[in-house]
C-alpha cells in the first residue's frame, strides 16, 4: 500500500511558496551567512564569542564542561552580574536616555522609563530586598501583572544574586502555594490587583489565600505594589507596600558579580502528567543565548527599533524575550498590561500605531483569533512601522502565517517562526530573517550553534520526509540545568530516551530541502491504520478552508484503525457554510488536501476550544470527549466552563 501524502504544507498552497527577504532588508540585516559558517567551524568558539558580547567582571577561560552530563556548566570560571548587563551597561555606554520601556496599562495610563531611570528603580528595589534580608541564593516568588514593577523586581532579584520564581497571575492560590513551597520562597512580590478586560483582577487576596493553606512556612514578607486600587487585607507583621518601602531607598546600588553558573531563576512548567517541574536556569549561558537570539532572530537595531513581545512575564517567552534578551541588548520595548480586546478589538493595533512598533512577537493562537475577527480591524490602523513579525508557542499553520504577513505585515515583513521551550531557555530553531528564504509554517533551521536531529524511536535518523522526534544532540548555553529539587526527573524526562541527547517531546520532520517542520507534541501524533498523522497537519488543512476559524484534532481510539481522526472546529462568523453541512464538507476537504487517510472520522462544530491560560489547546480533554469518556482534569483551563459548552453542543448536534 502506498503512503498517503502527509505533507504538512498540503494544508495551504501558500506553504509551497518561498519568501526571500527583500534586498533592502538583507542589506541592513545584522546577521549574515558568516554566523552559521563560524558556528559550523567551531561551535564552542562561536558561543564563547557570543558570550563575550556581555560584560564580564571576571572573563571566563572555560567554555563548556559536560563531564557531569546532563548537567552542563558554561563559562564556569567567569563572573558577571545579569542586571548590570541588562541595565547599567547601557547607561555607562551613554545610552541612559534611551527608552527601555513604553508601558501602557489597560485603562490607558502610560509610563515611559529610560535606561537611566530603570537603573535607579532597580537599584532601589535591590537595596530594599537586601534590607528585607534576602540573600544571594534565596528564592523570591513574583506574582504580578504586566506592570514595570514586574521587570524591575526580576532585575533587582537577579542583581543581588537571589533566584526568582515568577508565577503567572492567572494561576490559583493552590498552584501559587505549590510553587512557593517547592522553591522555599522567603518573599512574595505581588500587587493589590491588575487590570484585565476592563476590571481589576485581584492578586493580593490570592497570595493571602495561598499562604493560609497548610504547608511550609518559608515566606517572611509579602511586598505589595499598588496597582488596582482594590481593597486588600493586611497582615501587619508580614505585608509591606512597595511604594512606601521603596521611597526610602537609595537609587544607587553596588552590584557584585556572581559565577556564570549562579542560579538565575526557576520557572514552573507543566509536564504531561504529575506536578509542575521547576526548570532551573543559570546566569552566563542563559543570558548569552537569550541576548544572541534576540539580536539575530529579530534583527534588532537597538538605536531605532521599537520591539514588542506580547507574552506575559509569567511564561518563559516573557523571561527571555521581554526581560533578559531585549534589555541585555539595550532595546526599546512596549510593555502592555491588558488583553488584546480591551476596550475594543483594535487595541493591539492602536498600540503598534502609537509607539511605532517595528518588531512584533506573538503566538499563533492570537493571530488566529484576529483572523476570526476579520481584517477590517487591523486594516483601520497604520501598521506600516512594522518590519519583522515573530511567532512562538505552537506550530503556525501556513494560512495563519500568510495572513500574519499579508494583513499585519502589509505583505512586506519577514515572519520568523521560532521553536523553543521553557527547558531550552531561548530560541533553538528559527529562520534568520536576512538570510533564510521563509517557508510558511516551517521553523526551518537550527540557529547557528545549535545541533538538532530528527530521529526515529530507535535513535536512527528519520528518513528524509519522514516523521521523527526532535532531539538536540549537543549541549547549548541556555539549556535548563536541572529540575529544582528533582535532578532524577530531569535525567529521566529529557535524557533517557536518547542517552546523551536531549529529547524535546516534539515530533518533527525534515523535508527534502532540509527544512524542519514541527509536528506538535508527540502525544498529539496519531496513528491511523499504521500511518502517522500529525494533529497539526490536519488542523492546518482545516483552517485552510475559508469557513474554518480554528480547529483542534485528536486521535480517538478506534477498533479497526487503531486511532481515528476526530476534529473540533469553530466556524467563522461570516462563513457561508451551515453547521449541519460542515462535517461532510470538511471531511472531504481534508481528504482532498492531505489524502483519504487523513479524512476525519468525525467533525464537530463547536463554539469554543479548551485552552490553557497560555493559549495552548488541551487536546487531552477533547480526546476524552471523542472517546466518550468522563472529561479529565480541567484545572489548568483558562475557562473551566468551556468543556460543558462543547459537550452540550455535541449532544445537540
Ligand atoms: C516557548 C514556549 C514549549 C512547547 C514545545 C512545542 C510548542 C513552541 C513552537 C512550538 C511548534 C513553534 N512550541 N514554539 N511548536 N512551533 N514555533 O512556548 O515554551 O511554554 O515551554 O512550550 O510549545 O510543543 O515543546 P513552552
Amino acid at each position: 500500500m502506498t503512503d498517503a501524502p502527509t505533507d504538512p504544507i498540503a494544508g495551504a498552497e501558500g506553504g509551497q511558496r518561498r519568501f526571500p527577504p527583500s534586498e533592502a532588508f538583507r542589506r541592513n540585516a545584522i546577521a549574515g551567512p558568516e554566523l552559521a559558517e563560524a558556528a559550523d567551524r567551531d561551535r564552542l568558539a562561536f558561543w564563547a564569542e557570543q558570550a563575550r558580547a556581555l560584560r564580564w567582571e571576571r572573563p571566563f577561560t572555560q567554555v563548556l564542561d559536560w563531564t557531569d552530563a546532563p548537567h552542563a556548566s558554561w563559562f564556569a570560571d567567569g563572573r558577571l552580574n545579569v542586571a548590570v548587563n541588562c541595565v547599567d551597561r547601557h547607561v555607562v555606554a551613554g545610552n541612559g536616555d534611551r527608552v527601555a520601556l513604553h508601558w501602557e496599562g489597560e485603562p490607558g495610563d502610560t509610563r515611559t522609563i529610560t535606561y537611566a531611570e530603570l537603573l535607579g528603580e532597580v537599584s532601589r528595589a535591590a537595596n530594599l530586598l537586601a534590607d528585607l534580608g534576602v540573600r544571594a541564593g534565596d528564592r523570591v516568588a513574583v506574582y504580578l501583572p504586566m506592570i514595570p514593577e514586574a521587570v524591575i523586581a526580576m532585575l533587582a532579584i537577579a542583581r543581588i544574586g537571589a533566584v526568582h520564581s515568577v508565577v503567572f497571575g492567572g494561576f490559583s492560590a493552590e498552584s501559587l502555594r505549590a510553587r512557593i513551597d517547592d522553591a522555599g520562597a522567603v518573599l512574595v512580590i505581588t500587587a493589590d490587583g491588575g487590570w484585565r478586560k476592563g476590571a481589576v483582577a485581584p492578586l493580593k487576596p490570592v497570595v493571602d489565600a495561598a499562604l493560609e493553606l497548610p504547608g511550609e512556612r518559608t515566606v517572611r514578607n509579602v511586598l505589595v505594589v499598588r496597582r488596582g486600587g482594590n481593597d486588600v487585607d493586611w497582615a501587619e507583621e508580614r505585608d509591606l507596600w512597595w511604594h512606601e518601602e521603596i521611597a526610602a531607598m537609595d537609587t544607587t546600588h553596588d552590584a557584585r558579580a556572581f559565577d556564570a553558573e549562579h542560579p538565575l531563576f526557576i520557572l514552573y512548567t507543566s509536564g504531561t502528567t504529575g506536578r509542575p517541574k521547576g526548570i532551573l536556569h543559570t546566569s552566563g549561558g542563559y543570558l548569552t543565548q537569550a541576548a544572541f537570539t534576540h539580536r539575530t532572530v529579530f534583527d534588532l537595531h537597538p538605536e531605532r527599533d521599537v520591539y514588542w513581545c506580547t507574552a506575559d512575564v509569567g511564561w518563559i517567552t516573557g523571561h527571555s524575550y521581554v526581560v533578559y534578551g531585549p534589555l541585555a541588548n539595550g532595546a526599546t520595548q512596549v510593555l502592555y498590561e491588558g488583553t488584546p480586546d480591551s476596550p475594543d478589538p483594535g487595541r493591539w493595533w492602536s498600540i503598534i500605531e502609537r509607539y511605532g512598533v517595528t518588531i512584533l512577537y506573538t503566538a499563533p493562537t492570537a493571530i488566529r483569533s484576529f483572523m476570526r475577527a476579520g481584517r477590517a480591524i487591523p486594516d483601520a490602523h497604520d501598521l506600516t512601522s512594522l518590519r519583522l513579525l515573530g511567532s512562538v508557542g505552537e506550530p503556525i499553520n501556513p494560512e495563519a502565517w500568510l495572513w500574519y504577513r499579508e494583513v499585519i505585515g502589509g505583505g512586506r515583513t519577514p515572519v520568523v517562526d521560532t521553536w523553543w521551550q521553557t527547558e531550552t531557555g531561548a530560541i533553538m530553531v528559527s529562520p534568520i530573517p536576512g538570510i533564510t528564504d521563509a517557508k510558511p509554517g516551517a521553523a526551518q533551521t537550527p540557529i547557528p550553534g545549535i545541533a538538532i536531529a530528527v530521529l526515529d524511536e530507535s535513535g536512527r535518523p528519520a528518513p528524509a520526509g519522514g516523521d521523527g522526534l526532535l532531539v538536540v544532540t549537543e549541549p547549548w548555553p541556555s539549556m535548563a540545568r536541572t529540575i529544582w529539587n528533582d535532578p532524577e526527573r530531569f535525567r529521566e524526562t529529557y535524557w533517557s530516551a536518547f542517552p546523551g541527547r536531549y529529547f524535546a517531546g516534539d515530533g518533527a520532520r525534515l523535508d527534502e530541502d532540509g527544512d524542519l517542520w514541527l509536528l506538535g507534541r508527540v502525544d498529539d501524533v496519531m496513528n491511523v491504520s499504521g500511518h502517522r498523522l500529525s494533529t497539526a497537519e490536519i488542523e492546518s488543512a482545516l483552517v485552510a478552508h475559508p469557513a474554518v476559524a480554528e480547529a483542534a484534532v485528536v486521535g480517538a481510539t478506534d477498533e479497526t484503525t487503531g486511532q481515528a481522526v476526530v476534529a473540533f472546529v469553530i466556524l467563522r462568523a461570516a462563513a457561508d457554510l451551515a453547521d449541519a453541512d460542515a462535517s461532510p464538507v470538511l471531511r472531504a476537504h481534508v481528504a482532498d488536501r492531505i489524502g483519504a487517510i487523513a479524512r476525519p472520522a468525525r467533525v464537530h462544530v463547536v463554539a469554543e476550544l479548551p485552552k490553557t491560560r497560555s493559549g495552548k489547546i488541551m487536546r487531552r480533554l477533547l480526546r476524552d470527549l471523542a472517546e466518550g469518556r468522563e472529561v479529565g482534569d480541567t484545572t489548568t483551563l483558562a475557562d473551566t466552563g468551556v468543556m460543558r459548552t462543547i459537550e452540550s453542543g455535541m449532544r445537540a448536534g
